[in-house]
């Protein structure tokens, strides 16, 4: 029997919305956020209507108010391989490993995300995931406590398990099992307001890391924020506070710039909740702290170039705040880094798509039009528009981590970075990010040579 498959891309925004609105209900404050977050770019629009413009060809007012990405933490290998193959189905591959170690974090990153430039403009969702490095314990009593608490426990439902395994056999899914796959799949993620542990044990992973109290002590890695896309970050963070919005003091990342780079973010601080702890004899209320709401703001992806120049800004930032604030120490050292789109590009700092202009078009075909790139820039036939960034930034991620764990701690810690037990864990390798932007360009650039250079007929 054969079967209509819909596509992983149709998957993956079952999963979005459904995420979405668990969240929402879930997390009253987020929607505030969330509220907060579309009056900001209606503003926006309304004060610029070529961008109005521009974002009707993305899928309009609905994809822009769309979540962006959201955040799990996993506690062992066997759930970071079920949840990749569960990804896979939403045409969600891994990207980037982030070693956290460097924060002080006992976990490891990635990031499950669409690869291709289509898959990508249909739906970006995606799912940075941390995994627990248990090694990184040092009591190794408690080691052994959380190794055995978390070998106990299935975040994936049974019927979830059939139709990861049915749809790798058949290839994909139908509508009906898409639909019931995507039903399944989000209980993973939903909040447990009773803990499998007691209130010793909890007390004492948190006395770990409060990582490892999030992670061991829940019946599943509920997800601990979503982010959906903000047209002025700074407006934003400017205005949480009025809706009541406890927000982290600065925005992770670049400064405000004329041509936007990687990423900006900002959130607010995790809400402390009341839970049970429950070690099956007895039932005792308290409190944890996870949930959050972020926002984002993404720019032009770097090349590794670009992405040392930035690396070395932010460090002199964080390290000589000569100025008042942090944001002006920002300021400051990024007047380095080239804030105008024909130096970007020239100067191999970050990854643009070739495309051919109308110009370009009409004269395509005509054969034999061979020309250096700026020779056809210059001619008005080929234009150069930013890729968009589609990654994390660890020192951000740290940050935000850092922000909602209510620690001030911003030491830099040895690297103790394990990326191939990762990928072991994992099953697979992870993509390269630089390299799917660079192949994105070139394969951009030889499309527009070779149709300026080909024959009609
Ligand atoms: C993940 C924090 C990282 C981001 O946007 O950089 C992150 C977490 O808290 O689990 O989501
Ligand atoms: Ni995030």
């Amino acid at each position: 029997m054969t079967i209509k498959c819909v596509s992983p891309d149709y998957i993956r925004t079952l999963f979005t919305d459904a995420m979405s609105v668990m969240y929402r209900e879930e997390v009253p404050a987020y929607a505030d956020l969330v509220t907060l977050v579309e009056e900001v770019n209606a503003k926006v629009l309304k004060a610029d209507p070529e961008l109005e413009e521009e974002l009707e060809a993305e899928g309009g007012i609905d994809a822009l108010n769309a979540e962006r990405h959201g955040a799990i933490r996993l506690g062992k290998p066997e759930e970071l391989n079920l949840l990749g193959r569960a990804f896979a189905l939403m045409g969600m591959f891994p990207v980037g490993y982030y070693d956290l170690s460097v924060a002080g974090l006992p976990v490891h990153s990635t990031a499950f995300r669409p690869i291709t430039p289509s898959s990508l403009a249909s739906n970006p969702f995606r799912v940075f995931t941390s995994l627990l490095r248990l090694e990184q314990i040092e009591d190794e009593s408690l080691r052994q406590i959380a190794s055995e608490i978390l070998s106990k426990r299935d975040i994936v439902t049974q019927r979830a398990k059939e139709l990861i395994c049915l749809a790798e056999l058949q290839n994909g899914l139908d509508e009906s099992q898409a639909i019931s796959f995507v039903e399944e799949i989000v209980e993973t993620f939903r909040w447990h307001s009773t803990a499998r542990v007691g209130a010793d044990t909890y007390k004492q992973l948190k006395a770990a890391h409060p990582l490892i109290a999030d992670i061991v002590s829940f019946a599943g890695p509920h997800i601990n924020h979503l982010t959906p896309r903000v047209l002025d970050i700074d407006m934003a963070q400017k205005l949480m506070p009025d809706k009541g919005l406890n927000a982290k003091d600065h925005i992770e990342g670049p400064p405000y710039r004329e041509c936007p780079i990687l990423l900006r973010q900002t959130a607010f601080k995790a809400l402390s909740e009341t839970v049970v702890f429950s070690d099956g004899v007895s039932n005792i209320e308290g409190e944890h702290t996870a949930r959050f709401g972020e926002i984002e703001q993404r720019g032009i992806a770097l090349t590794p170039k670009g992405r040392a120049l930035y690396d070395k800004l932010l460090f002199k930032a964080k390290s000589e705040k000569h100025l008042d604030s942090y944001q002006a120490s920002l300021e400051h050292t990024f007047l380095e880094f080239p804030d105008d789109w024909e130096k970007l590009r020239r100067e191999g700092l970050a990854y643009f798509r070739y495309v051919l202009t109308e110009k370009g078009n009409d004269e395509a075909n005509s054969g034999g039009l061979k020309d250096s790139i700026e020779n056809l820039i210059e001619a008005g036939l080929m234009d150069a528009k930013p890729i968009t960034y589609q990654d994390f930034l660890p020192v951000s991620a740290a940050g935000i981590f850092r922000s909602n764990l209510s620690s001030n701690d911003s030491d830099i810690y040895e690297s103790s970075a394990n990326q191939e037990q990762f990928e072991k864990d994992l099953g697979c390798p992870v993509h390269d990010a630089f390299q799917l932007y660079a192949h994105e360009e070139k394969e951009s650039l030889s499309n527009c040579l070779r149709m300026l250079d080909q024959t009609g007929c």
